[in-house]
């Protein structure tokens, strides 16, 4: 049957089982999505969330679900200009998103000064320009083809007006299959050998665990050969962090484990030192496994002792069965010791912030009543650049896939209400919470109406400490920016009100035995698809747990204190 190009690929979307279509008018595509029907338009009040949500989506998708936007593209295209940011958080953060544009047209071509296809070549895993409606399938295959196997990244297609029509049965479409390989059973053997003989290992999980959807697979390994587990901020969520052998992502005890281990095994992650991950001290003298399904992650930061070149999933399998032949690992009750040792030092921290009384309200108090309030086993949280990522990862603990959505090697402010929008569609029935501060909540403004135009139950916890706490000078030290980190205090702006004012239920909150009923209520708003804004007035407390071979906060953010990155021998 005769389909026109654009509703082709409506089709083609769905019979990929897209979920829905973010994006900010216009591309040429969208009504013809919007005709043939089945596939939500969310609109987004800017590019950059439109695509943000998608590659939140995406993230969330397990390798098996992908977010899709569109973008105003064409001859002097603002919308996909406007983007870029957003695609270019997508690239390095290996996002497998699918952005569809208006290609520009023979008539149009060279016109302006901008070249799609040279400028996307670099922050996208696949780029191209659809040269007839034919071929519309094959370029779909293709796309998709690119976000489901390999290594995941952002793709964009080009797709030009008046492409006319094409005959779906002479040019049919047939889902992706994803396809994925397992190691050299030989590197399988070396590692369980390595393995069995470390004195200290340590598994270092990142993200790549949960494109594989290896979860299940990795607290089987992780409990057979009884090795504890650290997940990179990426990672964060894929092994249950209240478990006897799990680290965290940061400071103690991730710190003594990375430091004193004699095996380190990588899994899913490429090692990249950055200002979100570790610096492994002293690599030369570990020896590092590495499973990673794309070899340029392998001796790239660190001289790598194994590669497993695999998908993640698939290789834990093999690693499940080797190391069960040979006996597993043998219970050590005094490794189980040491790593309650070191988690009761953390908590002897952060133990009295939690509970603190203090006002204005120290942003501990606020994270340790969220955790009395929500179901670890059945909520999602993820936390926004500056203090609310660095201090709620520094505490809370994920106790189920996806329970935390970590982001950053780029840290994009404003990201978080993306994650909470993407949440709503792959866990309808998990409470989503943002945790923001004054710069994070600034980025989001204008999306806010989103988020009450589709009802989605979410809050927004603004954590208002009237600046860019540890960018300015206090008890923590001289800062970085002393000059530029104030914003105006809760008695000149009222964010609650403008947030009330959007249609969302909102409070400001002042005093800390008034955060979880508030905290209550407002789950409860959401329970009856209402988005809820709690604006805390908080102290600016710069204080967690830093990634090693980072400084310690108040002094410059850019500097390593450890050896440099990636010291190779
Ligand atoms: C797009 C973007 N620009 C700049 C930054 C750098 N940055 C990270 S956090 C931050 C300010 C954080 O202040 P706030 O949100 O008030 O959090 P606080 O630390 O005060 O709790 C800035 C400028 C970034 N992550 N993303
Ligand atoms: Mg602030």
């Amino acid at each position: 049957m005769k389909v026109t190009a654009n509703r082709g690929i409506a089709r083609i979307l769905k019979a990929e089982g897209s979920r829905f279509v973010s994006l900010f008018p216009s591309c040429r595509l969208n009504n013809d999505i919007g005709d043939e029907g089945g596939l939500p338009l969310i609109m987004m009040r800017d590019e950059r969330y439109g695509v943000a949500v998608a590659d939140a989506y995406s993230r969330l998708g397990d390798g098996k679900r992908f977010g899709v936007c569109t973008l105003q593209g064409g001859l002097n295209c603002s919308g996909l200009e406007f983007s870029t940011g957003a695609m270019l958080q997508a690239f390095e953060d290996n996002s497998p998103v699918l952005c569809l544009t208006d290609g520009v047209g023979p008539a149009e071509r060279g016109n302006s000064h901008f070249h799609i296809d040279r400028f996307y070549f670099q922050i996208t895993k696949w780029t191209a320009y659809v040269e007839a409606a034919s071929r519309v399938p094959e370029y779909m295959n293709r796309a998709f083809t690119n976000l489901k196997t390999g290594r995941p990244r952002p793709v964009l297609l080009q797709v030009p007006g008046n492409l006319g029509e094409y005959d779906d049965e002479e040019f049919p479409y047939i889902p992706v299959q994803a396809w994925k390989s397992q190691a050299d059973p030989d590197d399988v053997t070396a590692t369980v050998e390595l393995l069995l003989n470390a004195k200290n290992p340590v598994l270092y999980v990142g993200q790549g665990l949960f494109y594989s959807d290896g979860c299940p697979e990795l607290l089987q390994f992780a409990e057979l050969a009884q090795i504890p587990v650290i997940t990179t901020l990426k990672g964060k969520s894929a092994f249950p962090e209240n478990h006897e052998l799990a680290l965290g992502i940061r400071g103690e005890p991730v710190d003594d484990f990375l430091n004193n281990s004699d095996v380190l095994f990588a899994i899913g992650t490429s090692l990249s030192p950055n200002r979100f991950s570790h610096v492994i001290k002293n690599a030369h003298k570990k020896s590092i496994i590495q499973c990673t399904i794309d070899t340029a992650d392998i001796n790239k930061s660190y001289r790598i002792k194994q590669a497993l070149i695999g998908d993640a999933k698939l290789v834990l399998r093999q690693l499940i069965e080797e190391y069960s032949k040979q006996g597993g690992g043998e219970t050590k009750p005094e490794l189980l010791e040491k790593i309650r040792t070191l988690k009761a030092q953390k908590a002897a921290v952060y133990g009295p912030l939690i509970v603190s009384n203090e006002t204005p309200i120290n942003p501990y108090r606020v994270y340790g009543d969220l955790a009395k309030v929500l179901d670890p086993k059945n909520s999602f949280v993820t936390a926004e650049s500056g203090s609310p990522r660095d201090q709620v990862t520094t505490i809370w603990e994920a106790q189920i896939p996806h329970g935390y959505l970590g982001w950053g090697s780029v840290s994009t402010l404003g990201f978080s209400l993306a994650g909470a929008i993407a949440s709503r569609f792959t866990f309808p029935g998990r409470p989503a919470i943002v945790v923001a501060g004054d710069a994070g909540i600034g980025y989001m403004l204008g999306n806010i109406e989103a988020v009450k135009r589709y009802s989605l139950g979410i809050t927004i916890i603004h954590m208002n400490n009237s600046g860019f706490a540890g960018y300015g000078p206090g008890f923590w030290g001289p800062g970085q920016d002393p000059h530029t980190h104030t914003v105006s205090s809760p008695e000149v702006v009222n964010m609650s009100r403008v947030a009330n004012a959007l249609g969302l239920h909102a409070e400001r909150i002042e005093t800390p035995s008034e955060i979880i009923p508030a905290l209550k209520r407002a789950l409860d708003e959401n329970a009856k698809d209402r988005p809820a804004y709690l604006e805390f007035i908080c102290s600016q407390y710069p204080i967690w747990s830093e990634f090693a071979g980072r400084a310690q906060k108040g002094a410059s953010r850019d500097m390593f204190t450890a050896p440099a990155a990636g010291a190779k021998v």
